[in-house]
């Protein structure tokens, strides 16, 4: 008995330690990404052709992306659309050194949309940049060496289950009157709803199986293989996921590059490294201790859409951007690129602000934690504890008027205080309830103003 009481302690403690080094080489793995904070999705394509326009029809409702699903174009003259993609503007240097200016530590690019269009050069299905366009280039490759040149961390895009094009692939259906006023409409509807969310005969000549078989997984391989390394694969549209043995074999291949780092979107079997909400921030708690990164839009649509203006000011992209870091989490933030290859001017705008403001408050944004206080009227909380000391840094959105900056809940020895960008120290006293640190009279950022503040110790 006693022995069976050692052994079975033996075993647990095994799995104690295996969990506590697993963990320890996943917060190993992932060390680079939490250090990061600030990325850039891109969403390019054949779609970004249309611009969100079908036939002098705006597409009714949603991304732009969409718009072979939304609009129900035939198959057959989608595909032909790709005779028109020729980014003769493509210059993946430049983009690569926007995204670096504006603070981005990596670069996540649609390798693969819902429209089954491939960005690069594969075997497994001649719907690709190489066999289907006047291009007839591999974007990625050029992409791909840019990224490595210039120090940022390349991943990729991959929608594994919803697939328009390649024979086999999910739908995931939409109604007709989120496309245009199509007369037919009522047969169309009636047409997905009875064909799993498909509008065209063609794509259902494989199965779902065959279709994993025989795109998805040479596909995410090659992506794997052919490209140097690659940091990230962030998979798209669980839910569309029919299959968790096609989950297995997607799964198996990140293997193929060691240290990658994947999100929480292949199929509820695999959680991945990463959480990834939608357009919008979680609150604090929901995410507390998890790996999460927000992805977002500069308008309301991923892909390029001519007629959308509705774009957010750079000062709410960068007030965002200190939200989610002080809640712990990664920014990931879109751009859709025009057809020839160029950025949207209002996206290369609001990226350069960005770097504006990067460049002098960056430190209280990359490797920072999230705040260790709660919230605070005024603004938003980060902090570095190095060795026994913390560091703080207050982001004021909304500058006192009367010149102090109130910090309840503070407590500790302060050492220092000063605003990033200037060397003048600021003084600090003692209240009841926590510290308030005298400022200037103007804030001298008005879109959000940095106090370093170190203390002694940790912040309970
Ligand atoms: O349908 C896609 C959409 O087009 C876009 O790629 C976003 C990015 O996270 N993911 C899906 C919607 O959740």
């Amino acid at each position: 008995m006693k022995k069976l009481l050692i052994f079975i302690w033996l075993i647990q403690l095994s799995s104690v330690t295996l969990t506590a080094q697993q963990s320890q080489a996943d917060r190993d793995r992932l060390a680079w990404w939490h250090e990061a904070k600030f990325g850039m999705f891109v969403h390019w394509g054949v779609y970004s052709l249309y611009g969100g326009v079908y036939n002098g029809h705006r597409q009714a409702r949603g991304d732009a992306a969409w718009i072979l699903n939304r609009c129900k174009i035939p198959v057959a003259e989608y595909r032909e659309k790709g005779k028109e993609f020729n980014p003769g503007n493509y210059d993946p240097d430049k983009w690569v050194r926007m995204a670096k200016d504006a603070g981005m530590k990596y670069l996540i690019i649609g390798a693969k949309h819902h429209d089954g269009f491939a960005l690069f050069d594969t075997e497994a299905s001649d719907w690709d940049v190489v066999d289907a366009t006047p291009y007839g280039k591999d974007l990625l490759k050029p992409l791909a060496d840019a990224c490595h040149k210039q120090g940022i961390k390349l991943g990729f895009y991959y929608s594994q289950a919803v697939d328009w094009t390649n024979p086999g692939g999910s739908a995931a259906r939409r109604l007709m009157k989120e496309g245009w006023p199509n007369p037919d409409s009522t047969q169309i509807d009636q047409y997905t709803l009875e064909h799993d969310g498909h509008w065209d005969p063609v794509q259902m000549t494989s199965t779902f199986d065959e279709y994993i078989d025989r795109v998805a997984v040479p596909q995410v391989r090659e992506l794997l293989t052919n490209y140097g390394k690659v940091s990230v694969l962030w998979w798209d549209y669980d839910a569309q996921m029919k299959s968790a043995k096609g989950a297995a074999k997607l799964q198996e291949l990140l293997k193929l590059q060691p240290g990658i780092v994947s999100n929480n979107r292949l199929h509820a079997d695999f959680p991945g490294d990463t959480k990834t909400p939608e357009q919008s921030i979680p609150e604090r708690d929901a995410v507390k201790g998890q790996n999460w990164e927000t992805c977002m839009t500069m308008n309301g649509s991923w892909g390029y859409k001519e007629f959308d203006k509705n774009w957010k000011s750079s000062e709410s992209l960068i007030r965002n951007l200190v939200k989610i870091a002080a809640r712990g989490g990664n920014y990931l933030l879109n751009i859709g690129p025009k057809p020839d290859g160029t950025f949207p001017v209002e996206s290369i705008e609001r990226l350069q602000e960005i770097g504006k403001w990067m460049k002098v408050n960056g430190e209280a944004i990359y490797g920072t934690e999230g705040s260790p206080l709660s919230t605070f009227p005024w603004g938003e909380c980060t902090q570095k504890v190095i060795k026994n000391k913390t560091i703080l840094y207050l982001s004021v959105f909304d500058w006192p008027k009367n010149g102090e900056l109130d910090v309840p809940g503070l407590k500790g020895q302060v050492i220092s205080a000063k605003i990033l960008g200037s060397s003048s120290r600021l003084k600090t006293r003692h209240t009841e309830g926590g510290i308030v640190i005298g400022l200037p009279a103007m804030a001298p950022d008005t879109v959000a103003s940095v106090i370093k503040l170190k203390i002694s110790g940790r912040i309970k």
